[in-house]
């Protein structure tokens, strides 16, 4: 009986551990990573992903509502930073990063503006496709942008499985802006809600006559 439950534990957590796919956990600013959770919310769901699309838990994923303990980073507008998984990507589709203006990075909940700095789509060649599935991402900080507090997040949506719900596997770093000008840069969208079960981005068939593709939400904003 000992042995037996001892199996199945083992079971469960292998379980969980096939189960969870990957999460975005680290992050290297000023060129230097970062220790797990340093600059990143703790999520609360191991690193299953957040598939309702009217869910706050898309904006931090579950359990990133504030940043509890979390630390925020000073970081140059202009300047590079990297979201790092614990294991690299493995569901095909887009990776995008937002940012939004907070008063305090520690306590935002994210319910403020977002808009889109950077996305990451695939290219297509000889009639197939192909995704950037990394363990690390990374993007530059606007250099037109205030400085002060913000939620920089990186959202990759698995749509590997057409016609079941795609996966959001998102995080947030807190970040302190330096520098930057004083943009407050468009078209900003709310979180949930910058995302429609009608997108041809979230509705794809990838296996099927897949030869272009449109990234769900607003259009890059540019400085
Ligand atoms: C921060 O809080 C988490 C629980 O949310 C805990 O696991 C972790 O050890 C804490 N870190 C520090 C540095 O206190
Ligand atoms: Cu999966």
């Amino acid at each position: 009986m000992k042995i037996f439950a001892a199996s199945s534990l083992l079971f469960v957590t292998l379980a969980q551990v096939a189960q969870g796919h990957y999460i975005f956990q680290y992050l290297t600013a000023n060129n230097q990573k970062g220790a797990q959770y340093q600059n990143v919310r703790r999520n609360t769901n191991y690193n299953s992903p957040v598939t309702a699309l009217a869910s706050p838990d898309l904006r931090c994923n579950v359990g990133g509502s504030t940043g509890g303990n979390t630390t925020t980073v000073a970081v140059a507008a202009g300047s590079s930073v990297t979201f790092t998984a614990d294991t690299a990507v493995y569901h095909q589709g887009p990776v995008t990063f937002y940012m939004s203006k907070v008063a305090d990075a520690v306590s935002a909940d994210g319910s403020t503006d977002w808009f889109k700095v950077k996305e990451i789509g695939p290219t297509f060649s000889g009639g197939q496709a192909k995704w950037d599935m990394s363990i690390s991402y990374s993007v530059t900080i606007p250099s037109c942008i205030a400085a002060g507090d913000y939620l920089l997040r990186i959202e990759q949506l698995g749509i590997h499985n057409p016609g079941s719900t795609p996966q959001f596997y998102v995080a947030c770093a807190q970040v302190k802006v330096t520098g930057g000008g004083s943009k407050a840069l468009s078209p900003t969208v709310k979180i949930p809600g910058h995302v429609k079960a009608t997108d041809p981005g979230y509705t794809a068939n990838i296996y099927n006559n897949f030869n272009s593709y449109t990234i769900p939400g607003p259009k890059v904003a540019t400085c």
